[in-house]
């Protein structure tokens, strides 16, 4: 068996890619940036501050903003998000994860997240998933996003891993990166996903007998 498995928040656990995209959509519009869905994508795993960049980048205007006003895009964005998360419920978890979760405590398999989100704790408790995990990187103590491998490598190092003995399980392109450049296998979720060890159509595909077949197959 895997050593653990590490699972990404956004788009695995649950689906939050929307709210962020409607508060950004948001902060962005009252600067003059249009944003649609699709430039989203390219936001997901991606941090706050990092975010905002791109969003800038998006609308012609790198270094219209000082650090400051910038911070200040990043609190309101954060506010709108924050939220919104108030209509996340028991049921916003996406289809197959609880019951996976609880397999994989049923199999004695640690079970840790990589999620860059500073909000990440307070999602997990309001879905009551909080006490499935061993262990939550925390996003704070973070200085690169994915693709960086960084938060794969800290919930590893939480969770007293080899990295090349866990699994790793993302929606999003940076995070497939990520989990591959630590030496994680790695599990993608959707599509128009490149690299990842195997790839699934959505979550409820996500099975312990399908994890442990492919573990077994690769390693
Ligand atoms: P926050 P993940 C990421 O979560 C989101 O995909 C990304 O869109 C967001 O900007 C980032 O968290 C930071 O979130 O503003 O709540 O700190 O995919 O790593 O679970
Ligand atoms: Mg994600």
């Amino acid at each position: 068996n895997p050593q653990a498995i590490i699972f990404d928040l956004d788009g695995v656990i649950t689906d939050t890619a929307h709210l962020h995209f409607l508060a950004w959509r948001q902060v962005a519009g009252e600067i003059g940036i249009a944003i649609d869905e699709a430039f989203n994508d390219s936001l997901k795993g991606i941090s706050r501050g990092e975010s905002l960049q791109r969003i800038l980048r998006h609308g012609g205007k790198t270094g219209a903003f000082s650090p400051e006003a910038c911070a200040q895009l990043a609190e309101r964005k954060n506010g709108l998000y924050v939220h919104s998360l108030r209509q996340l419920t028991v049921n916003s978890v996406l289809p197959g994860i609880r019951e996976l979760l609880m397999t994989l405590w049923e199999e004695r398999i640690p079970v840790g997240l990589a999620s860059v989100s500073l909000n990440a704790p307070a999602i997990l408790q309001a879905l009551d998933l909080s006490a499935c995990f061993d262990f939550c990187a925390n996003a704070a103590l973070i200085s690169r996003s994915k693709p960086d491998p960084e938060i794969f490598l800290a919930a590893c190092s939480g969770l007293g891993v080899d990295p090349k003995q866990c699994i790793g399980i993302e929606d999003a392109q940076a995070g497939i990166d990520a989990i591959n450049a630590c030496g994680m296998l790695s599990v993608g979720i959707g599509t128009g996903l490149n690299g990842a060890g195997l790839q699934l159509p959505a979550t409820e595909f996500l099975t312990w007998p399908c994890l442990s077949a492919f573990w077994q197959h690769d390693k």
